[in-house]
């Protein structure tokens, strides 16, 4: 056979897994942890598919040798988990005593991981807001407090660790925070519009003012770092944004071809613009008026240019319809339809337990060309990207764990990516795959799972490895170029 060219991924790529402090930690009431907002979420009846919390989880507070061990074998490099910030000040607050086990709880990990061999990436804000910050002042709602306090967070930690650690990633999603805990409520602190689900919030602006609050939050702490660590730790510091691919549901129709853009607007740039564009985009500027927060030339100066690389989530793709009528004022979406199959009834991939996902990996190379086309071609970090199985958690134990469905979807994705960066010129860089572990899937509480490793958590949240633990690590072993 003769050879063909075959996709490869650069000899430095990093690649390991993701979890988050509220979905994997547990102990959440233990050395003197604080609430957040997500405890108190959890305990609102109806909120989180079969009434669970994140009080016990995985319990990886106490098992962070167990994790490390996984992580080994299956061979990652690195591992992206981030800090509970009510355990490193219970309060939440500039002004609030500092939680000294918290620190060293950290501290202690991060030295265990790097005597492992693997490389931490750690995300300073997975949504688990200290619950005080939204009681005093209404969290993010409040710019100048939630700025200040987030910073002196910010600074606290790049201290404590800042010497060990060469990557940051400030706010997972702000995307999430803003749109899923202030418009729709399926969130935690759960706000909207909607008063059968919620006494307060206004889906027409508290998303709005979120999403700036979150940006010149990121920005206020990339300054902190690059002032006063950068010089002496050498390290990186950026934002992770999701978003998924978009396809007109109808290619002839001009509207949803557009639409498609305005879709990936609203998700993404509405984040990234103001990063590497210095401004809001122009279709949601023109949806939403005044209600979008106006750049001060301060605010402004912070957030632009403060990305050192993109993180990148990416999970799927969907179908676009334009609407024809004038936008609600609730909308964030762009005033479209987001639809899981075309005119044509084909539908975007195959189902999976997640209501919002439908895999469709071509998706994923044509959102890193996207994205580095509108971005000057950045360094891309993946972050997070895995899916959940079409009834996994109903399923006997060694069907379980025969995980082929994401297997393949690893298989797929990973080399959509290297297809990427070899075809496409994408500097795409590193790669964490979503998760380590079965975890508490947020308003999908344990039903959902979308871990490489099976949690029991009826017998001591014992882990057993699924078929696509060892998977990844393949197909890395076969993209990578060898140095
Ligand atoms: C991400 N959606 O969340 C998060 O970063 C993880 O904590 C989470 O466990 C993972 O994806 C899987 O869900 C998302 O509704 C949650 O589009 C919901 C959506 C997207 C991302």
């Amino acid at each position: 056979m003769g050879s063909i060219e075959q996709s490869n991924l650069p000899s430095d790529f990093l690649w390991g897994f993701a979890t988050a402090a509220y979905q994997i930690e547990g102990a959440a009431k233990e050395d003197g942890r604080g609430p957040s907002i997500w405890d108190t979420f959890c305990k609102i009846p109806g909120k989180i598919a079969g009434g669970g919390s994140g009080d016990v989880a995985c319990d990886s507070y106490h098992r962070t040798h167990e994790d490390i061990a996984l992580l080994k074998e299956c061979n990652a490099k690195a591992y992206r988990f981030s800090l509970s910030w009510s355990r490193i000040i219970p309060l939440g607050g500039r002004n609030d005593p500092v939680n000294k086990k918290g620190i060293e709880f950290y501290q202690k990990f991060v030295d265990d991981l790097i005597d492992a061999g693997i490389t931490p990436l750690i995300t300073l804000f997975h949504w688990d807001l200290p619950d005080e910050l939204d009681k005093r002042y209404g969290g993010p709602l409040n710019k100048e407090e939630f700025v200040a306090d987030f910073a002196n967070y910010a600074r606290l930690v790049f201290e404590a660790f800042g010497s060990k650690v060469k990557y940051w990633i400030t706010f997972n999603e702000p995307w999430c925070s803003s749109v899923l805990g202030y418009n729709n409520g399926s969130f935690a602190p759960g706000h909207t519009s909607d008063r059968t689900k919620s006494p307060v919030g206004d889906s027409s602006t508290e998303q709005w003012i979120v999403g700036h609050s979150l940006l010149v939050a990121h920005g206020a702490a990339v300054k902190i770092y690059r002032d006063e660590f950068k010089q002496r730790d050498g390290g990186e510091i950026g934002i992770t944004l999701n978003g998924d691919w978009a396809e007109p549901w109808d290619p002839e129709n001009p509207a949803d071809v557009e639409a498609c853009d305005r879709k990936i607007e609203f998700a993404i740039s509405w984040f990234a613009d103001p990063i590497y564009h210095g401004k809001y985009p122009d279709s949601m500027v023109k949806q939403l008026g005044d209600r979008l927060p106006t750049w001060t030339p301060e605010d402004i100066a912070l957030v632009k240019g403060s990305n050192d690389f993109y993180g990148m989530n990416h999970y799927c793709a969907n179908f676009i319809r334009a609407k024809t009528t004038e936008p609600e004022l609730n909308d964030v979406a762009g005033n479209l339809d987001i639809l899981l199959e075309d005119k044509n009834g084909v539908s975007v991939g195959p189902a999976t337990q997640s209501p919002w996902l439908q895999p469709s990996a071509i998706g994923f190379r044509k959102l890193l060309k996207w994205l580095s086309e509108r971005y000057g071609y950045p360094k891309i970090y993946v972050t997070e990207n895995g899916t959940s199985v079409l009834g996994e958690n109903d399923m006997p134990l060694d069907e379980l764990l025969n995980d082929e469905f994401r297997a393949k979807y690893f298989r797929d994705y990973i080399s959509a990516m290297a297809d990427a960066y070899t075809l496409d010129g994408v500097n795409v860089r590193a790669y964490m795959a979503w998760s380590l572990l079965d975890n508490f899937e947020w308003a999908e509480g344990y039903e959902t799972r979308f871990g490489v490793t099976y949690v029991d958590y009826e017998n001591d949240q014992k882990r057993i490895p699924k078929k696509s633990a060892k998977e990844i690590g393949k197909v890395f072993d076969r993209l990578i170029q060898k140095a």
